[in-house]
């Protein structure tokens, strides 16, 4: 669009009071001076109209594709003139899908309309701040097998959002930034400087929403050796195991089952036992563990080949983690294939573990890195962790790493694996210093190998399903990592 179409049209919207001044809590949550509300175009057709004409030309015509999905609701009227004026197919999604669960003659089909494997979707959009409601609907398109990697906005609000898109292999294609709209409305005299310097503020202190310091990826792809590969590189039997177990169900997700029952874990595991390659537990978190807890998951494991790892975190001296690994009421080297320890006692908690789990053939992940905001795991001490498991390479078989592409000293062999916990389709964090990546991000970019996924899918109102669209996205991005 040339600039004096662009002018033209920030100042029709501004008629239909598209562009509101104030005082607003966005979705995102933060308080903003400048909301958008392009709702009021269902009340303008010809200007609705003008900017769905508009929106399907963003997309370079080499780049051609088969269907339109608009993100409810606002889009939704934009994406329905664009299929009309254009002939494009659209396909709908729900907004969520609690009214799916819910039941009726619908209940889980999420994504409507004629589609096939393989077709190209274009996503259209009103706005974007952080990115998520686009990835929201990204992330379920992609499971079904659809391929997405364009989006048209007709607002870029430019906090975080085209990054956090472009981490999850999506382009941002936009009619305007909200900087062009201020400059329009300053010149026209439709908004004053002083208003237009507040909004500028606010737009420098919330660039990246939802996009914490140090989660934008810095690095380049790393090389990487295929899991078929390493399967015959590793020295511990659990690390080839588990290698192979990714290769057989094409599966790099563990899930984080932190539920509180035995009968809620039990329930998860089977639920999303198929998609997985590992179930991460914390056995102490739940409230009516007995002894047969560990033969009962073993047994699920067992049917839907996948590994167990008992995130227990051990911190003590040798001789206290080899009673804490075998006794005590959990008994954890009974069942568990897995366990991690930190580093800080020195090697001797490699040492320790080792004496119990190598004969039982179990393997050691050792925290290079956590998830953490503000933890202590970097530099000097990652390079630590690494010496440590080249030392014990028969026991180790990785580390939970966060961002290993970035790490000075490196392995030498590539037998390690690499786990990273703190992952969600859509980067930010909770309210207690958790801090999130998107698969892609974590896989592509950060150069690990698994994604732990905890609340984004033990919380989703379908977590068999949440794990496999995580599984899809986790598997491609690795797929993406290997070309
Ligand atoms: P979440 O719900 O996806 O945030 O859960 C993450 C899980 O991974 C949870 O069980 C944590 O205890 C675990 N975790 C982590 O978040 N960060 C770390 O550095 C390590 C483990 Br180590």
């Amino acid at each position: 669009m040339d600039a004096a179409a662009m002018e033209s049209l920030i100042l029709e919207l501004h008629a239909v009071e598209a562009y509101k001044f104030g005082t607003f809590v966005l979705k995102s949550g933060i308080t903003s001076p400048i909301y958008l509300d392009l709702r009021v175009l269902v009340s303008h057709p010809r200007l609705l109209s003008a900017v769905a004409a508009l929106l399907g030309t963003l997309v370079p015509s080499t780049t051609p594709y088969d269907l339109l999905c608009g993100v409810p609701y606002t889009a939704l009227p934009f994406a329905s003139v664009l299929s009309v004026a254009t002939n494009t197919p659209m396909i709908l999604r729900r907004y969520h899908d609690a009214s799916a669960v819910a039941g009726g003659a619908s209940a889980g089909v999420r994504t409507q309309g004629a589609f096939r494997a393989g077709d190209t979707v274009l996503i259209v959009e009103d706005l974007v701040t952080s990115g998520a409601s686009v990835l929201e609907i990204v992330a379920p398109l992609r499971a079904e097998g659809l391929l997405v990697a364009d989006a048209v906005v007709v607002v870029d609000r430019q906090q975080g959002g085209r990054e956090n898109l472009a981490a999850n292999g999506v382009t941002l294609h936009s009619l305007m930034t909200l900087t062009e709209v201020l400059a329009v409305l300053v010149s026209h005299g439709k908004v004053t400087q002083d208003k237009a310097d507040e909004v500028k503020r606010f737009l420098d202190a919330n660039r990246t929403v939802a996009v914490p310091p140090g989660t934008t990826p810095v690095k380049p792809k790393v090389a990487r050796t295929p899991f078929a590969e390493r399967a015959r590189l590793a020295v511990n039997p659990m690390g080839r195991r588990l290698f192979q177990v990714m290769e057989a169900k094409q599966s790099n997700l563990c899930v984080a089952a932190d539920v509180q029952t035995t009968k809620e874990l039990l329930e998860l595991a089977n639920k999303v036992g198929p998609e997985i390659c590992m179930l991460k537990t914390h056995v102490d978190i739940l409230s009516d563990f007995t002894p047969d807890f560990g033969g009962k998951l073993r047994s699920i494991a067992e049917e839907h080949n996948f590994l167990i790892f008992e995130d227990r975190k051990f911190a003590d001296i040798g001789n206290t983690v080899t009673m804490q690994y075998e006794g005590g009421i959990f008994r954890i080297s009974d069942w568990a294939d897995i366990v991690n320890a930190h580093v800080v006692p020195g090697p001797g908690i490699v040492d320790g573990l080792k004496l119990k789990g190598l004969p039982k053939g179990r393997g050691l992940l050792l925290l290079a890195e956590m998830s953490s905001a503000g933890n202590l795991a970097q530099g000097d001490y990652t390079a630590e962790a690494v010496k440590f498991a080249e030392q014990h390479s028969d026991f180790v078989m990785g580390f939970i790493s966060v961002n290993p592409a970035s790490w000075l000293t490196t392995p030498s062999s590539p037998a390690f694996i690499h786990a990273t916990p703190g992952v969600q389709t859509v980067a930010g964090g909770d309210s207690l210093g958790q801090q999130y990546n998107t698969p892609c991000s974590v896989i592509n970019e950060r150069g690990s190998d698994i994604i732990i996924v905890g609340r984004g899918i033990i919380k989703a109102s379908n977590p068999a399903e949440a794990a496999r669209e995580y599984r899809i996205q986790g598997w491609q991005a690795y797929q993406t990592s290997l070309s």
